[in-house]
């Protein structure tokens, strides 16, 4: 419980001996989300929005459209506002001591979703949980996958997520560890194209115009760059899936559909859906029950052999 809540509680509590926190006023939560840069992300956001109202929590849900200073900016309003937790997808990994010590002053818990962030006070004092997935595992899944699949390929160009985020960091590093322990494959290079369909798109077509037909294997940080990729390689008058190997990351809807079709080979699987158990430690935090720090979500690798019979239940 944060202290402006608590102060709040044990003043009712005083006045009526019996009362409970159940019967105090409805949580609110500030979000501060990245942005709306890709499908992964809109399932996400929607996610938190529909499980707040299921809970009947007010959420404050701002889009930071990108820009970490509009993410600082979101949480110091948090904070003015006095909401009783914050939650944060942190566009990047640095930069975040000030504000987060802010919140401590106030006395507002911090929950980290999705991405982490790394910071040189590295006590719970900075924020009380993590919830999201393990990017480095992701990456060591993408390799292990191309290990097994790659045959006699071995030049890979790479569509990198957004500079400095832990996503793009633990993606790229994952695979590097696992892929450079073979000595066979060679990265061609490696391109920021910050997890959108658009740049992965004009990225891949520049990448196509430089290398030609040495690429051999996309390696993308997530499904829309490679669809944009897709569409470059197509326009190039290649068969994405076939002339290109293609590795993704998310496992979207329509990036499942595209591995049952031979388009992308593999994509390894990102959960968006957080909103339950993000708001699960909002309120153990706020009711002073034990929690977890750290909770990764459980990924699956999908490829040819597993695709088309996720297809019919696959939510986002
Ligand atoms: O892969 C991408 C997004 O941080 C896991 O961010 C997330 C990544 C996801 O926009 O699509």
């Amino acid at each position: 419980m944060n202290t402006h809540r608590l102060i709040r509680h044990l003043l009712v509590c005083a006045a009526l001996p019996l009362c409970a926190l159940a019967a105090d006023k409805p949580l609110t939560v500030g979000f501060a989300q990245t942005g709306a840069e890709s499908g992964w992300r809109i399932a996400n956001s929607n996610s938190m929005k529909n499980e707040a109202q299921a809970r009947g929590v007010t959420l404050k849900f701002v889009d930071a459209e990108g820009q970490i200073k509009n993410q600082f900016a979101a949480v110091e309003g948090f904070i003015a506002d006095k909401v009783d937790a914050i939650v944060i997808a942190p566009l990047v990994e640095t930069g975040w001591e000030e504000v987060l010590g802010r919140a401590r002053t106030a006395g507002i818990p911090v929950i980290l979703t999705d991405r982490n962030i790394r910071t040189t006070d590295t006590s719970d004092a900075l924020w009380a949980a993590f919830i999201g997935s393990d990017f480095l595992a992701e990456g060591h899944k993408a390799a292990e996958w191309l290990v097994a699949n790659a045959g006699t390929r071995s030049k890979i160009v790479e569509l990198q997520g957004e500079a400095g985020s832990s996503a793009a960091q633990g993606r790229r590093r994952g695979f590097i560890e696992v892929a450079s322990k073979t000595g066979k494959f060679k990265v061609l290079e490696t391109v920021v194209a910050d997890f959108r369909r658009d740049k992965g798109k004009q990225k891949m077509a520049e990448l196509l115009k430089k290398h030609g037909r040495e690429i051999e294997v996309l390696y993308s940080h997530n499904d829309d760059m490679t669809f944009g990729a897709i569409e470059a390689i197509e326009e190039a008058g290649l068969v994405p899936g076939k002339d290109i190997l293609i590795v993704s990351f998310d496992a979207v809807k329509d990036a499942v559909k595209a591995v049952a079709d031979g388009k992308i080979n593999c994509t390894v699987e990102c959960n968006p859906l957080f909103g339950p158990p993000v708001f699960d430690v909002v309120q153990k935090i706020i009711s002073g029950q034990k929690i977890r720090r750290t909770t990764y979500n459980e990924d699956h690798v999908i490829d040819a052999s597993n695709a088309a019979a996720l297809l019919p239940t696959r939510k986002y």
